[in-house]
């Protein structure tokens, strides 16, 4: 090794999985990015995402300076320039409009980026709107809604045991191309793989032939949106076949499991076959292989989470691995036990204030907030619809919503009419062109990395924290310095205001908060104590409040209360992270309901039956519906500005079964128009037998010819934006989540 050349260990922050990779360093820049061999948990596995760090950090088109509209164009400016524009911006619509005018919304990325997962909740407070959106309601909300009232928080997410079981029943997901969600386990397809060499079966319900139901021992194309209709006909067998037992680990724990047989019987398998589109032999015979597995689980994701019923689907997945003793058990769905803490390792355990959602209720459309925030569904009309709270001021960080979120063209109507708009955000894309300021964050490579997220999601207990890679420039403010810097304008304090001292206020806070937790060990010191040991380690920001999480968390030092436990220090001494081991049984200590039990049968739940049932009988078996796709190569809206990841073939077609387009009249390699309730886009058709008939798939994420970014590979190869076609009346009601699958289409030749 040349004394210019060094080897950094990181952890890849561009999907839940989570992959360490080894990053080579020569005279200054990327050499060479591959997996590390001896990450503990991903142990060499990368996907081609994962060398393109190099690229995304040399991108010529990703931010380093702030920008500002200026005559309806961006330019470079100073960060004092940007500073001093986001005050005047920002605070001269307070002033005239008050604070509820402010509007948030805040992207996936930020899921897997440390500065905002610690201080979003600063600046959100600072601008003091309840007007919050995110990509979680086009995404996972029905799953922590579901979850929330079955076990107490909206983070007790019961994560597949994959490495230890022997059936999946996978519903709606396709890890091959998206490498998981939910269910943080890099390469999981090779560990899909080696329960089938063991002996176990995967069975994919999915309308498309995914790569995963390719490499599966069964595919299921079920009609979109189904998948509730199917998974209560599955439990309705196991209660009527008598095939329930819950385990005796299980079942003191339990509540409400008397009442569901009765109010599951109405859907039986010769019920729903016909809207399922799935015979019923094969739903009773799924659910008898099922019941009689040792170590079984089932699993869903976005399929069966972006549909009207997500919320119902995302909790029957839970109760079927509970009648059949798979929930807390080893094979089954676990809890994980995430190093930094979290809801359900901090407070009283085994029982708690339980779970809610309409704290709050939308503007416009009254929908009720859930997780802390309005459906994005609801965003447009919230901007559009004037009156008291309209928004007027709107603050994006890390995310795409024209390109992600439903009803696209409404959107931008809406976003037009902004008075103001800062973005937060390493592009000038489809979204961030409307921002009149834009402030980067540093590049991925010039930051730290601890995912406090998908350690509470991940399938076995590991911790990995890892160092930026390289200095930023001086100038280049961390990402947790922007967020603060907001909050510090937003509260008057002036473009002038020093992130740092916001930092120390926040921090003072947090500990405070720890002191009372009498489940967080601190070794009997005193708050000053304890803030002097945190900044004798040299740490700020985001990494200073990790120390403190992960020495007050289950397995830290506890500022000496636990000999061997860890603290920042301690996981920079293993930049290939640390395995705490495979999931172990949590019930009922990680529990947070009032009841302390499992609620098998939440009320919201059951009082939403009735409109399942319905949905048997009301269905259209000639309408075309659009379902979408991901491909290894993607990354949502925006790592299409990557000339390797983009190359070849165009990847934006509409996929479709010959017989559909025979009686269409569309032809493979043509364009086709595509039009929704809301709107039509064009694409070439690509022929697929893989494919339910009379369902369509076109891949979201595209769509990027559109004027005034900056994005010179990605307009290249556009695509269409296939969320012009998604409709923003269509929701789950018990979640607000956006329906993103199952649209109704027409298909026509374009002549
Ligand atoms: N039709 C359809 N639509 C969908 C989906 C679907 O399946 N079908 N999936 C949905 C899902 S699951 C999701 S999660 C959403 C995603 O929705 P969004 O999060 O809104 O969109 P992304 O494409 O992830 O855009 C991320 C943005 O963050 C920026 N960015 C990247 N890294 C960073 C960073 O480190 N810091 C900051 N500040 N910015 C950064 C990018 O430039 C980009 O502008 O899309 C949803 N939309
Ligand atoms: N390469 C890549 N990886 C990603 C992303 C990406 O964009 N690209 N995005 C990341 C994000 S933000 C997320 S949330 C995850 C999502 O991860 P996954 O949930 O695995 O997402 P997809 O790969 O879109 O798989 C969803 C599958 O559901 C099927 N489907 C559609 N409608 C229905 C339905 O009604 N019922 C059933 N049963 N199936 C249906 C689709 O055909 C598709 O195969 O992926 C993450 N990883
Ligand atoms: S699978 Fe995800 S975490 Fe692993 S290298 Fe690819 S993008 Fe990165
Ligand atoms: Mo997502």
């Amino acid at each position: 090794m040349t004394p210019t050349e060094r080897t950094v260990f990181r952890t890849c922050p561009l999907c839940e999985a989570t992959c360490g990779l080894e990053i080579t360093v020569k005279d200054g820049a990327v050499a060479r990015i591959r997996g590390d061999r001896d990450d503990v948990f991903s142990k060499g596995f990368i996907c081609p995402k994962g060398s393109t760090l190099k690229q995304l950090h040399e991108d010529p088109d990703r931010l380093r300076k702030p920008m500002i509209k200026r005559d309806g164009k961006h330019v470079e400016v100073t960060w004092d320039e940007a500073w001093a524009e986001v005050e005047r911006g920002l605070m001269g619509v307070i002033e005239k409009h008050g604070r509820g005018a402010g509007g948030v919304y805040l992207g996936n990325p930020n899921a897997h980026n440390l500065s905002p997962l610690i201080y979003n909740r600063v600046w959100l407070q600072a601008l003091g709107t309840k007007q919050r959106f995110s990509a979680s309601s086009v995404d996972q909300v029905p799953k922590q809604v579901s979850s929330g009232y079955m076990f107490g928080t909206a983070a007790s997410v019961a994560i597949p045991d994959l490495d230890r079981t022997n059936y999946i029943l996978m519903l709606g997901a396709n890890p091959y191309a998206s490498n998981g969600s939910l269910c943080t386990a890099p390469d999981f397809p090779g560990r899909l793989e080696a329960m089938r060499e063991r002996g176990g079966k995967l069975v994919v319900i999915d309308p498309r032939k995914s790569k995963t139901a390719e490499n599966a021992d069964e595919w299921i194309a079920i009609r979109p949106g189904a998948d509730a209709l199917l998974l209560a006909a599955i439990a309705n067998t196991i209660f009527s076949e008598g095939l329930v037992n819950v385990g005796d680990h299980v079942r003191p724990h339990i509540a409400g499991l008397d009442v569901l047989p009765s109010a599951l019987a109405p859907f039986t398998a010769e019920a729903v076959t016909k809207a399922v589109g799935v015979d019923a032999e094969t739903i009773k015979r799924l659910a008898r292989e099922f019941a009689a597995a040792d170590k079984a689980l089932v699993y869903g994701r976005i399929g069966t989470c972006t549909v009207s019923f997500g919320t119902t689907a995302s909790w029957l997945v839970d109760v079927v691995n509970t009648i059949t003793g798979n929930l807390d058990r080893e094979g089954g769905v676990m809890f994980p036990t995430p190093a930094a803490g979290g809801p359900t390792t901090r407070g009283a355990k085994g029982t708690g204030k339980g779970f809610q959602i309409g704290r709050g209720y939308s503007r416009v459309r009254k929908f009720p907030e859930a997780l802390g925030e309005y459906p994005v569904s609801v965003l447009a009309e919230e901007i559009a619809t004037p009156g008291d709270g309209q928004i007027k001021v709107m603050i994006t960080a890390g995310g795409n919503p024209v390109l992600s979120t439903p009803n696209t063209l409404a959107l931008e109507d809406a976003m037009k009419s902004l008075e103001f708009m800062i973005s937060v955000d390493i592009y000038l894309n489809e979204t961030t062109r409307y921002a009149d300021v834009i402030l980067p964050p540093p590049s991925h490579l010039e930051r730290s990395h601890f995912d406090l997220v998908f350690t509470g999601f991940s399938i076995r207990n590991v911790a990995n924290y890892s160092e930026p890679v390289f200095e930023r420039d001086p100038s280049q403010p961390d990402e947790w310095e922007i967020f603060l810097k907001i909050a510090g304008i937003a509260q008057g304090m002036g473009a002038g205001v020093d992130p740092a001292v916001v930092d120390d206020f926040t921090l003072d806070a947090f500990i405070g908060s720890i002191m009372k937790d009498s489940s967080s060990p601190t070794n009997g010191l005193t708050a000053e104590q304890i803030r002097e040991q945190l900044d004798a380690t040299g740490a700020r920001g985001a990494d200073r409040m990790l120390d403190l999480m992960l020495r007050t968390g289950p397995y830290g030092d506890g500022f000496g209360e636990n000999a061997n436990g860890i603290s920042l220090q301690h996981m920079k001494q293993h930049p290939h992270g640390i395995d705490f081991g495979p999931l172990e049984p949590r019930l009922p200590e990680m529990l947070r309901t009032v009841s302390g039990k499992v609620e098998l049968a939440p009320p919201a739940l059951l009082a939403d039956l009735p409109r399942l049932e319905q949905s048997m009988h009301e269905f259209d078996d000639e309408q075309l519906v659009l379902v979408g796709r991901r491909h290894l190569r993607s990354n949502n809206s925006w790592m299409h500005n990557i000339e390797v990841l983009v190359k070849g073939k165009p990847r934006c077609t509409l996929q479709m079964h010959p017989n559909d387009a025979a009686r269409v009249g569309v032809k493979e390699g043509e364009q086709a128009r595509i039009t929704s309730r809301v709107g039509h886009v064009d694409a070439v058709v690509e022929y697929t037998s893989d494919i339910r008939e009379r369902v369509v798939s076109l891949p979201h994420g595209w769509g990027h010819d559109m004027s005034g970014t900056q994005m010179n590979v990605a307009v290249k190869r556009a695509g269409v934006n296939s969320n012009v076609l998604t409709d923003h009346n269509e929701m789950d009601p018990l979640s607000g989540n956006s329906v993103m699958n199952g649209i109704p289409v027409t298909v026509s030749a374009l002549v």
